[in-house]
């Protein structure tokens, strides 16, 4: 049997992947009225072509983030990847994005270095920028629209991308779609084993097999892409095993969770007509849900250009309705802009569809978006993903913290929907199937009697009850809480690195020294080399970590590479930026709530890391967030992972007695201007002229204002009481 090899093709949109596929088969990919409108992909399309005796299986993907979830596919179904960059524009955030996907994976990749017929294509830098974020793999400059470099790029490509053959069976759903005096097809990847007429696959049975030219085939074999028409429904992002399991790919659920949602308004029978258009249309685009509500339906999708995709389908079936309203929803953003000032620092946020929050610094050596960098403490606690923070400037990550809060309260903001795993052990699996996806569920895992299922924690409730009520209670249901992670937390200084390993409740940490500067030419490699021994030294015996947060320091880069080198580049790797941190970790420390194997160098970034890890369990509902800095402080005071405990200090009665630096703990509310609750503790540093000035414990400095009417003076110690930390 002839050779087949099965190559991705993806990029940021526009970057010229479809004109790519037109110079290689001569024909362009996209049809859909909704793509050739906008000159945008919208679904996974596998074109055919020969090549010196190979055959190639092209996956066109769609740039645009609304459609991610092909690209997920894509990869799922690829040997390797042709990264498709614009060398005028350069890097941009779903090049990274898809960079980090392929890495992960260890996909073969070749970069297309497009456009180079513009005056402003610069290959070269492409290339370095794409080195910046781990990949380094060989870089083609072409033109798809001259046509230049279509044969080098070719060669280079069937060079380096072998076909991956799996010993046991799988098989991957990249779609389904109508055929005419067919009916229903799927879209099938086979990645191991071989696949025949009249065979069950799991939930399935194969029906007939066709080639992508709808030739009929008795059988297909790994690496082939072919169509099947089946008995039986299996999702999209399903993967297939050879004992007939099925389970959604994590890659390709990951990240596609839905973010806005409209209302419709429809007449009964549009209502009708538009869900079986929208059952269609789940073989094309992924990650959107619909549900019926009152006078209509509730559709969630990925972002505004997935819902012109729905819209255009609707339109184009005939069906009139009315959107009445959009709300955003789970992945959440900033609405609004903000921009702060705080002691040293300048920062803004600005609204961003993804989700992850894209920390840009301009004053440290590494300036680089930091799209595979992406989280932050404050974005934890407050629950916002989705934005995106520039630092203009500001060397005191306290200041910073504040500064983040402020704009971010000023930007308006919403928080976020988690997600809950659920086991269902029942005979009646289809029913809990359907009750899945009805609730904005997915399977993950299904065996025999069991599902193992993902939803939106808002949904367990209702998912439960009805679970109960299709069984007759004839079932077994088990909330699963995710298995205790290790994390790696490092603080990337150029002379001092700080390193936090985080398991359950135990935190360990451990300090580098550097004798000479990271950045230093002559003695970088004996200190990288330092790095990386103390690294291995520090995390020999203990569980690899399955995540590594590194804060946005000027030795990030460093740091970064040592992680590689010690863990490989396979492991997830997010930035935190630097916030109210440092102290946080150092009072855990001092009052040996943290195993500190030396005091020197604390890791501040070891708390970060945990809030983030935190954060998964975060339950919360579509809001505004008001006071953003204290809710902040709040989150880190009550998350940590001991508390705080405090008992009365005895002996001070009067201001005079009081020492700044004394924690005070809020006795009466009332005094106060501002949401403070009773039990808050604050550091004392003074009184100002119509307040009380305090650090939080989190270290943000901010002054409580009297209520009208406070005497200071008289009532300072009917408002708060002195305390002392618990040892
Ligand atoms: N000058 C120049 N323009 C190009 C080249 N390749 C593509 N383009 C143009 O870039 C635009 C986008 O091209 P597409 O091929 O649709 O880009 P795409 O990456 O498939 O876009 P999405 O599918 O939406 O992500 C079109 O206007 C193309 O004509 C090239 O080599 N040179
Ligand atoms: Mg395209």
């Amino acid at each position: 049997m002839e050779e087949v090899i099965n190559v991705a093709l993806a990029g940021h949109v526009d970057h010229g992947k479809s004109t790519l596929v037109e110079a290689i088969t001569g024909k362009f990919p996209d049809r859909k009225e909704f793509e050739l409108k906008r000159g945008m992909t919208a679904i996974l399309k596998v074109i055919s072509f020969e090549y010196k005796g190979v055959k190639v299986n092209l996956l066109d993907t769609p740039g645009h983030v609304d459609f991610r979830s092909a690209v997920n596919l894509a990869l799922l179904a690829a040997d390797g990847l042709i990264l498709v960059v614009a060398a005028d524009e350069g890097v941009k955030s779903r090049t990274e994005y898809i960079t980090r996907k392929a890495l992960r994976l260890k996909l073969p990749v070749i970069v297309a270095a497009n456009k180079i017929d513009l005056p402003a294509a610069n290959p070269e830098r492409v290339k370095r920028q794409l080195m910046e974020i781990g990949l380094h793999a060989p870089v083609v400059p072409i033109s798809a629209k001259m046509k230049w470099g279509i044969e080098e790029l070719l060669s280079e490509a069937i060079a380096h991308i072998k076909a991956k053959r799996e010993k046991d069976k799988r098989i991957v759903v990249l779609g389904h779609e109508r055929k005419t005096g067919i009916g229903q097809v799927f879209l099938l990847s086979i990645r191991g084993g071989t696949i025949r007429e009249g065979e069950e696959l799991g939930p399935v049975k194969i029906r007939a097999i066709y080639d992508l030219s709808m030739r009929r085939k008795g059988e297909a074999r790994a690496g082939e892409i072919v169509y099947a028409s089946m008995m039986g429904e299996v999702a999209v992002g399903t993967e297939i095993l050879a004992d007939g399991t099925i389970r959604k790919s994590e890659i390709f659920t990951e990240d596609i969770y839905p973010s806005k949602v409209f209302k419709l308004s429809l007449d009964a029978e549009g209502l009708q007509k538009a869900m079986k258009v929208l059952e269609g249309l789940s073989g094309e685009i992924h990650g959107f849900k619909v549900e019926r509500i009152d006078g209509g339906l509730q559709i969630s999708v990925l972002g505004d250009m997935q819902m012109k995709y729905i819209e255009d389908a609707l339109s184009e079936a005939g069906i009139s309705f009315k959107i009445v309203s959009e709300r955003r929803k789970g992945i959440v953003t900033v609405a609004g802009r903000g921009e702060a000032h705080v002691g040293t620092a300048h920062v803004e946020v600005l609204p961003r569809t993804v989700p992850r929050i894209i920390v840009t610094r301009y004053d440290y050596d590494v300036t680089m978006d930091f799209d595979w960098v992406t989280a932050s403490t404050v974005a934890d606690a407050l629950g916002i993903e989705g934005m995106l923070v520039i630092i203009h400037r500001g060397e005191n990550p306290d200041d910073l913290a504040e500064a983040i809060a402020k704009a971010v309260e000023k930007a308006g903001l919403m928080e976020v929907f988690p997600q809950g795993n659920v086991v269902v052990r029942t005979p009646k699996v289809s029913e809990i199937i359907k009750l899945t996806y009805a609730h904005g569920g997915q399977i993950l895992e299904s065996r025999e009697n069991s599902l193992w299922i993902l939803l939106p924690t808002f949904e367990l409730d209702s998912f439960v009850d009805e679970v109960y009520s299709v069984t007759a209670g004839k079932v077994e249901v088990k909330l699963i809480v995710p298995p205790k992670e290790a994390i790696l937390g490092i603080d990337p200084g150029t002379k001092h690195v700080g390193l936090a390993y985080i398991q359950g409740s135990t935190v360990e940490v451990w300090h580098i020294n550097f004798p000479q500067p990271l950045t230093e030419r002559k003695s970088q490699q004996a200190m990288m080399s330092k790095f990386v021994r103390e690294l291995r030294l520090f995390l020999e015996g203990k569980d690899k970590p399955t995540k590594v947060f590194i804060g946005l320091g000027p030795g990030l880069k460093y740091a970064y590479e040592a992680v590689q080198r010690v863990l490989g580049d396979s492991i997830n790797v997010f930035g935190v930026d630097e916030t109210c941190t440092t102290k946080e970790a150092l009072y855990l420390i001092s009052s040996g709530k943290i195993l500190a194997k030396r005091f020197k160098g604390i890791v501040d970034h070891a708390y970060a890391a945990v809030l983030i890890a935190k954060h998964r369990q975060v339950v919360g509902k579509i809001m505004r967030v008001r006071h953003a800095r204290r809710k902040l402080e709040t989150y880190i005071a009550s998350h940590s992972l001991i508390g705080y405990m405090f008992k009365r200090l005895a002996g001070v009665h009067t201001l005079r007695d009081l020492r700044p630096g004394t924690y005070i703990e809020v006795k009466d509310p009332s005094y106060i201007d501002g949401k403070v609750s009773k039990g808050d503790v604050f550091i004392y540093w003074g009184l100002t002229k119509n307040g009380v000035l305090v650090h939080t414990l989190a270290g943000c400095r901010m002054v409580l204002r009297w209520k009208a009417g406070v005497h200071p003076e008289r009532d300072f110690f009917k408002a708060f009481s002195p305390v002392k930390p618990r040892t």
